[in-house]
């Protein structure tokens, strides 16, 4: 009996997640538009807890005053009338062709300028519908070319852009906070800001980077080859994790946006295992996209599965946790000694030199021969996800 998911579990979708019509570079959308009424209702149907979305997913790029106005009044009634929140909203600084060098960091400063007033409209509209937090995915801010770009000018403007979107939520009393998505390449050759760590050094340079944190994806930092779980990790520590971005990816390659957990299952194991115990409370959003194979019925399939194999995982991860056998193979490894800091309590560089079982009276060989049974450890997470634990 799988677990359902509940308004509890903090599951979010956005609008385009679902509504992706499912054209690619090589082919034609093989589905039609889906009303962004229609997504309110199915999702929270299915369990979901909120609804995500760029400005154009609502409202479409170029509408009037009146429109716009409508359709945002027409939202947040499906939203009361479906208990759904909006936690999150974005700007989309990617479709129109007048964004094809970027919005922030396009070498055009009236485009520049655009973009911002782009993202400070749509921060007001977020605001409006209770969104915590802003992401901000600069999938146009890079190059083809490292002649087209002045990185560091680039990287200037960035701060620029950020740091104004930033003042004018704290101006505003918005009490929302801003999270960077990082992703290496696609739709740019190269993007600025590809990994969560070249995020987390971007935001120690801004002004107002108090406000200002990561939206990590799990097939962003995939496509780079990189650990996402260490990813995740490093952002918590640095207490920046300020939402995630849930999906699957097989490696480097193109953006897969598959159904989380479809790509590689034993990091998502590890992810919701740190996600669930590591002290992280935001959304648990889902930044998917439907196989272009799929019908109406199998889009809301792909979206229930989300959240089934979320939750999947997260009683495997509770188990695993549980189990006495991990708790003593933890112990085997050395993972309770990694928490205990280095120097003594009080402890000087001065007594560390004069400690000789440090290093004078200390065996190096036979220090070196105890083994950490990492193995052993990863064969019971490796268990527990296959249901034997
Ligand atoms: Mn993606």
């Amino acid at each position: 009996m799988a677990p359902q998911p509940t308004p509890a579990d903090k599951f979010s979708f956005g609008l385009w997640t679902v509504g992706w019509r499912a054209a690619d570079p090589f082919g034609d959308a093989t589905r039609p538009a889906l009303d962004p009424v229609e997504t309110v209702g199915r999702l929270a149907e299915l369990g979901a807890w909120g609804v995500t979305f760029h400005d154009d997913d609502l409202i479409p790029f170029g509408s009037d005053d009146t429109v716009r106005a409508d359709t945002v009044a027409r939202f947040r009634a499906a939203l009361d009338a479906a208990g759904m929140v909006v936690p999150m909203a974005t700007t989309n600084l990617f479709t129109h062709p007048v964004f094809k060098d970027g919005g922030f960091t396009n070498n055009d400063r009236a485009i520049r300028r655009y973009a911002l007033r782009k993202v400070l409209r749509n921060v007001d509209l977020a605001a409006e519908l209770g969104a915590s937090t802003y992401v901000l995915w600069g999938g146009r801010e890079g190059s083809e070319s490292d002649a087209a770009k002045d990185v560091a000018a680039a990287l200037d403007r960035y701060r620029e852009g950020v740091d104004t979107v930033a003042a004018y939520v704290k101006e505003r009393g918005y009490g929302m906070r801003l999270a960077l998505e990082p992703k290496p390449n696609e739709p740019r050759g190269d993007i600025f800001l590809p990994t969560i760590g070249h995020a987390i050094a971007f935001i120690a340079e801004l002004e107002h980077g108090d406000i200002v944190g990561v939206n990590p994806e799990v097939g962003h930092e995939q496509m780079a080859g990189l650990n996402f779980v260490h990813g995740v990790a490093q952002a918590l520590w640095a207490g920046k994790l300020f939402h995630i971005d849930l999906n699957g990816q097989k490696g480097p390659r193109y953006d897969q946006d598959m159904v989380f957990g479809h790509g590689d299952l034993l990091s998502a194991f590890f992810l919701v295992d740190l996600l669930e115990h590591g002290g992280y409370t935001g959304p648990r959003h889902f930044d998917y996209k439907p196989a272009r194979t799929e019908d109406a019925e199998g889009v809301w399939a792909s979206a229930a599965a989300n959240m089934r194999t979320y939750l999947l995982l997260r009683e495997r991860a509770q188990a695993f946790r549980a189990d006495p056998r991990v708790q003593e193979a933890l112990k085997v490894s050395g993972l309770d000694e990694l928490r205990t800091p280095t120097l003594g309590a009080g402890e000087s560089v001065a007594d560390l030199l004069a400690d000789r079982a440090a290093f004078e009276d200390f065996d190096a060989d036979k220090a070196a021969a105890r083994g950490y049974g990492f193995v052993a450890l990863n064969q019971l997470a490796v268990e527990h996800l296959l249901g034997v634990g």
